[in-house]
């Protein structure tokens, strides 16, 4: 047997330090990832992947650790990816660790992970992705992913999973401002954490007049379609869920269970609306897309010199070479 066998099948045996092993490789690009994630791809597909994604502070990684624990006490096991966007020695990831470990440490049902988000942003999402998979085909029922809902690349990972959570806060400043319009369009279920502190029902309210708007702007542009002729494109299933809004106190674990009643009834909703398999077929083609738009692009940088991107670089500032143009000479390789 090969080492990459024997990893992937230590992997789908239990093993952890062949799990987390695997894991490092994925991060690093080692070249033997990628025969392990094709040994293993068979074996996915069972667990249900959650995104929790919000701004800064939030509470996010508090909530991921007491949605564990609540998923645990109903004998689920539990894969968490916290997605940090802070170097591993700036602290942020270790504290993170150190909150999750406390509770959950000792636990075999449970496997955390945190990836620092280093490198290219697509080339994280694709490993994200592939660090999923790897939970999934070790057994884990649910996998959450945790990542802060700053920039696109964290909206995009989030947007991997099945359902996803977006987590709020009183006390950020303008309650309206606080969450961007694209994080909460991407919302499945809405939580305003730390309802403890005051003005988190306004907080609740704020959210729920954005999201009464956006619903109302969403129906509208129903309509168009509909009225087409027959060679419209299939008209997609109407997503008519209902974003609920949740307040918890995670430091007290209070809300959870209402939490993990949420996800439970829009997994339901997925499965019974047909949605489930067309955004399936959705996040294969992006996930497609993304993967060959870094294939390509580091393949064509591969075969080109630096210098002869530069040269095409300071032909276009010199206003003597259009990028369209650019691009073209580059993959003729001229
Ligand atoms: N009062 C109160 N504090 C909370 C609650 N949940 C989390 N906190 C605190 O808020 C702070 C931030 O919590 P984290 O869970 O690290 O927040 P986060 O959103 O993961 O933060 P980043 O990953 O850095 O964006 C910590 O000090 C938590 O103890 C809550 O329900 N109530
Ligand atoms: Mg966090």
């Amino acid at each position: 047997m090969s080492p990459v066998d024997t990893l992937a099948n230590a992997v789908l045996a239990g093993d952890r330090r062949a799990l987390a092993r695997l894991i490092t490789r994925i991060e690093n690009r080692a070249p033997d990832a990628a025969a392990a994630l094709a040994a293993l791809f068979p074996h996915t597909g069972r667990a249900y992947i959650v995104g929790i994604t919000g701004a800064p502070g939030t509470g996010k990684s508090t909530v991921v650790n007491a949605l564990a624990r609540t998923l645990r006490a109903q004998d689920h096991t539990v894969g968490i990816v916290a997605i940090d966007p802070t170097s591993p020695f700036s602290g942020g990831a270790v504290l993170g660790d150190r909150i999750r470990m406390t509770d959950l440490a000792g636990d075999r049902g449970v496997f955390i992970r945190s990836m620092a988000n280093r490198g290219s942003l697509g080339g994280l999402a694709a490993a994200t992705g592939d660090v999923v998979r790897v939970l999934d085909a070790a057994g884990f029922d649910i996998v959450l992913i945790e990542t802060v809902g700053a920039g696109q690349s964290e909206v995009d990972i989030a947007r991997t999973a099945y359902t996803t959570i977006v987590v709020d806060a009183p006390g950020l400043g303008d309650d309206v401002q606080a969450i961007k319009a694209g994080i909460l369009e991407i919302a499945d279920i809405l939580v305003v954490n730390k309802a403890d502190r005051p003005g988190a029902d306004n907080t609740v309210r704020a959210l729920r007049a954005m999201l009464e708007l956006g619903h109302r702007l969403r129906s509208a542009g129903h309509h168009g379609p509909l009225l087409n002729q027959d060679d419209a494109p299939p008209e997609p299933a109407l997503d008519l869920w209902t974003v609920p809004i949740l307040k918890t106190v995670a430091t007290e674990h209070a809300g959870l269970d209402e939490l993990a009643e949420a996800i439970e009834r829009h997994r339901a909703y997925l499965g019974e609306s047909g949605l489930f398999e067309e955004r399936a077929r959705q996040r294969v083609q992006a996930e497609l897309a993304t993967r060959l738009r870094e294939e390509l692009l580091a393949r064509l940088l591969d075969d080109r010199s630096p210098a002869a991107v530069a040269d095409v670089i300071e032909r276009i500032l010199a206003r003597r070479l259009d990028p369209g143009s650019a691009v073209r000479e580059l993959l003729n390789g001229r």
